[in-house]
């Protein structure tokens, strides 16, 4: 049915209007050359290459004003640049209870202040300061010894910070000398060069005109102003810029920084047959069908870079909220340097030392916290399309699911359901009865994701919009008027969130009851939100977003905030729909946008991807690298956003999607309608099978969700991260495990494939999960080739493994509530194996307070001969106090109410892969012998290949949230 409503007329309107006006290009945003900073910091690097010999950083501690704090962990110590002798900076150097080290670094008494909240943003408290640590002030260095073999040691002159284990330099700061915090001046007009000194002894004192010196280049570069197309930046506060080298002189690979379109190991930037030519950028950007292979900005920037090799994994958190660019180099195969360059902002330089990847993700997620567990229905699969358009439209498409017997829990309505885009109000044409729709929607358990773009409607009919105006939290220009961009809603304006004032008044909106007279009261608890376009995105701006110039809360630039700004908005939704009800129930919220932290708040998805087999491929790298980053729960949109993907392609995007954390296809308002129902067979009945599979799999996410939420552990663990020291992996970035269950998978990514290579990187049993064929890795990696026809995707359970799933297949995860398990005990090669279940009500913040269970099943050879003793036991117990991240955690009662509640919910089917033989018995210890089939085969033990023994037990007659054990006789 075609309900044409007002907001999507205007859609229409823009969408044609695009190509001529708004159609967003590549040239519609900077490379370095064109961006004044990045040109200078990019100079002052060619500028050390070129007289490496005399090169030598200005900056140095004066060590007369080293501070020792009282405790001697810390100090603070002044540092002046030979340059400009006449300014101050100050150093701040700590290092922390687990050995992360910070550096800070601001100009001191300056003209005007860097803006220095970056980390208040992207930090969950301010870390406390070790008390161990004593350092040693000598005459040309301090030294502070910790950990295991970790030395610390800042150099005085020039200043250098290198943080060392085991003798050996792991992270060099200001090495090659490219520190350069561009100091705040007065405005001079440029006298003429007379001559550039470069290179001349007179150097380091010879200032080349009034303002600059010889350091920053011949010519003033961009100081004052800048312009880009036909934007003019009116800077005026000047230059301010920092660029910082930071070297890892023993690691090969580097990855991190999200977000980009490229490999997980991030290749070369500059130097020799570098492999881009521009650094990675960092500036929040809605960039229109970008490429599957760049460094351009996207939507969301994580300043986090890991370093790794096989002996040793860091880390580098630098919290800069301004645009930032990141030149990479390997001037070695084992060794990595990189130059960053942000374009305001103060030096916040957190040194991660490792030495593992596990204890750097530890490090970071005490930083910046972790993913908490999400709701348990999204982590099922998502609907969406621009635009399901009516209130009938979604009850059609619900029952179309049904009819097909496809599992669905969500359904996502895009910008087109409010009137003329203004967000929280239903379009009466299209949705005049929307609670209703949504009561029917969530009458199996389902739920509705709505989206809440961040421009406001400039109207007077718009109470968002009033009040936001009323209460003056809306952003402002430079000349402190109401900033005015254009957006889908028109004359649009932005809540300036980081104004405190905005917070509570945007919360207070998702109150559908008792609300203030600005909230949604046509809404349900069974609605959640979805945050688009919050980089943000301004349709005539430059580079698509808003001036730089425009003025935050507390006076700050746009240009100091830009890449935190968008983390705000779906933090404060996410507050709002934890207190909008009685009960408070865990918020969902999806954001485009991103900043570091940005995990605590809730999933991103990898924006506007293509319906190419290149942008299928790289959107599972991009996902890897958000995950490493913090972002354990993304996803990118299945199908492919924009075009038409032929039904192999959309199968295969299927399989990539159903083993993300994030789950959900999507498509533009263009394109045809490809609801998975739609296909004709056999893709229809591969994608059921795949919807099915997932679902199948919802107690494997959620297990490895909880883990994340305590320790910060990816969800996705590429293979550096799960085989740190296996050289052969630390490149791959197609094929990944899932959490610690032992499942890896290789999404396939090319058209025409009929099988597939996986690597397996050690000596260790992988039987595939659908056939049970045993393949074996090799203590220096293997590559075994896999079956991978369209409706297989490659997928193996490495020996070891216990996988809890539950295999009924439903309309909706609610209805599997009170489902039976299976368990697939994949034994190693010693007839081993151990595997975890968590569960609680999947809704509420009951997991706090130790309404959980949380069970180990482990296998293992019987004391008597050959058999095996498989069994469940209780994990709550004696880990209570880190069953789940943010807990009032002292409560341990193992028959908490939802405990209980799964009595009676059974194992079903145990079946065990990999057995030396066929069992003369089985039975229940102190209890019944059970019934089983059994089909000979390979064991897990010893080096054949082929298919693996395989016993079933059925309805072993044991609860999922009781202890037993099984005792299987050979
Ligand atoms: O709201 C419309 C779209 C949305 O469907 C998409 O997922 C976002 O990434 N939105 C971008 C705005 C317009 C895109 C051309």
């Amino acid at each position: 049915m075609k309900v044409l409503n007002t907001a999507l007329a205007n859609t229409l309107l823009l969408l044609s209007l695009l190509p001529v006006s708004l159609a967003v290009k590549a040239g519609d945003f900077k490379t370095c050359q064109q961006s004044g900073f990045c040109r200078r910091g990019r100079a002052l690097a060619a500028r050390a290459r070129e007289s490496a010999d005399t090169w030598r950083s200005p900056y140095s501690i004066d060590p007369s004003t080293l501070t020792l704090s009282p405790e001697q962990a810390s100090f603070t110590a002044g540092v002046r640049s030979l340059l400009y002798p006449d300014i101050k900076f100050g150093l701040d150097v700590r290092v922390h209870d687990d050995g992360v080290v910070r550096v800070r670094m601001d100009e001191v008494d300056g003209l005007k202040k860097r803006y220095d909240e970056a980390a208040r943003w992207a930090l969950v408290s301010e870390p406390s300061v070790s008390r161990e640590i004593k350092w040693t002030i000598g005459k040309t260095d301090a030294r502070a010894a910790y950990g295991k073999g970790i030395e610390l040691v800042v150099e005085f002159s020039p200043l250098r910070v290198v943080l060392r284990r085991n003798g050996k330099d792991q992270v060099v700061v200001n090495g090659r000398g490219l520190m350069h915090m561009e100091h705040f001046r007065e405005k001079v007009e440029a006298k003429a060069v007379e001559g550039s000194e470069e290179g001349s002894d007179e150097q380091t004192v010879m200032q080349v005109n009034n303002n600059r010196v010889w350091f920053e280049g011949d010519e003033e570069d961009a100081l004052w102003e800048e312009t880009f197309g036909s934007w003019t930046d009116s800077k005026p506060k000047g230059p301010e810029s920092l660029s910082l080298d930071i070297d890892f002189p023993n690691h090969g690979h580097v990855y991190g920084i999200p977000q980009h379109a490229t490999s997980l190991s991030l290749p070369t930037t500059t130097g020799e047959n570098s492999f881009f030519n521009d650094p990675y950028r960092l500036y929040n950007a809605d960039v229109f069908e970008y490429v599957a292979s760049a460094t351009t900005s996207l939507y969301g920037s994580i300043p986090l870079m890991h370093a790794h090799s096989a002996d040793s994994t860091v880390g580098i958190f630098h919290v800069v909220g301004s645009e930032t660019w990141i030149d990479v180099a390997h001037p070695t195969e084992k060794s990595t340097d990189t130059q960053w360059i942000s374009e305001s902002g103060i030096l916040d330089l957190f040194i991660l030392p490792g030495p593992t990847p596990a204890d750097v993700f530890a490090q970071y997620a005490r930083l910046t916290g972790t993913a908490p567990l999400p709701p348990h229905w999204s982590l099922a699969y998502h609907q969406c399309r621009w635009n399901y358009v009516s209130t009938d439209d979604v009850r059609g498409v619900q029952k179309r699911f049904d009819e097909e017997d496809m599992p669905v829990d969500v359904f996502w309505l895009d910008i087109e359901y409010a009137e003329d885009h203004k967000y929280f109000m239903w379009d009466q044409k299209g949705f005049p009865d929307p609670v209703d729709m949504v009561n029917d929607v969530a009458a199996v358990g389902r739920k509705m994701v709505v989206i809440v773009d961040p421009h406001l409607k400039r109207a007077d009919n718009y109470p968002v919009y009033k009040k936001a105006q009323e209460l003056d939290v809306l952003v402002k220009q430079k000349n402190g008027n109401e900033y005015e961009g254009w957006c889908w809603s028109g004359s649009s304006a932005w809540v300036d969130f980081f104004n405190p004032k905005s917070w509570d008044y945007w919360a207070a909106l998702f109150k559908f009851v008792k609300g203030p007279e600005w909230s949604w009261t046509e809404s349900t608890e069974d609605v959640y939100i979805w945050n688009d376009m919050n980089e943000p995105s301004v349709f005539n701006g430059p580079e698509i977003t808003m001036p730089k110039d425009n003025i935050h809360h507390g006076g700050w630039e746009h240009r100091d905030i830009h890449n935190i700004n968008g983390m705000i908005l779906p933090n404060v939704t996410s507050r709002g729909l934890v207190e909008r009800g009685e009960v408070p129930k865990r918020p969902f919220v999806l954001t485009r946008s991103f900043f570091a932290g940005s995990q605590r708040y809730g999933a991103m998805w990898t924006g506007d991807n293509l319906g190419t087999w290149d942008h299928m491929a790289v959107g599972v790298k991009m996902v890897l690298a958000n995950s490493i980053a913090g972002m354990a729960f993304s996803g990118s949109d299945v199908g492919g956003f924009f075009g038409n993907p032929e039904p192999e392609m959309l199968v295969r995007w299927y399989h990539v999607g159903a083993f993300a954390p994030f789950f959900r296809a999507h498509a533009h308002l263009d394109t045809k309608r490809r609801e998975p129902y739609l296909l004709e067979d056999p893709y229809k009945s591969i994608v059921r099978d795949i919807l099915r599979l997932r679902y199948s799999m919802l107690p494997i996410w959620y297990t490895a969700f909880r883990e994340t939420s305590v320790t910060g552990l990816p969800i996705l663990r590429p293979h550096y991260v799960a085989f740190p020291s296996d050289p052969t992996g630390f490149a791959i970035d197609d094929q990944y495990y899932i959490g610690s269950s032992g499942l890896l998978v290789k999404p396939v990514t090319r058209p025409g494939v009929t099988e597939e290579t996986v690597y397996l990187p050690e000596n260790q049993v992988y039987y595939d999960y659908f056939s049970h064929r045993v393949h074996r890795g090799a203590a220096k990696g293997k590559t075994v080739t896999v079956p991978a026809a369209l409706h297989q995707v490659p997928l193996l359970i490495r020996g070891g493994s216990i996988l809890p799933t539950r295999e009924r297949p439903r309309r909706a995860s609610s209805l599997m509530k009170n489902d039976p398990f299976t368990l697939r005990v994949a034994l190693d090669n010693k007839l081993s194996a151990r595997g975890e279940l968590y569960l609680d009500d999947g809704v509420t913040y009951s997991h706090r307070e130790g309404q959980i269970v949380w069970r180990e099943f482990t296998a293992q050879k019987a004391s008597k001969g050959k058999g095996v003793r498989v069994g469940s036991r209780d994990l709550a117990k004696a880990n209570i106090t880190t069953a789940v991240e943010g807990a009032a955690l002292s409560i341990y009662d193992e028959k908490n109410a939802f405990a209980k509640g799964l009595d009676g919910v059974r194992v079903e089917k145990i079946v065990v892969v990999g057995l030396s033989g066929k069992p003369s018995s089985v039975v229940v210890e102190g209890g019944a012998s059970l019934q089983w089939e059994f089909t000979a085969g390979i064991s897990g033990e010893g080096k054949k290949e082929g298919a693996a023994s395989v016993l079933t037990i059925k309805d072993p007659g044991v609860g999922v949230a009781n202890d037993w054990s099984i005792v299987i006789n050979i």
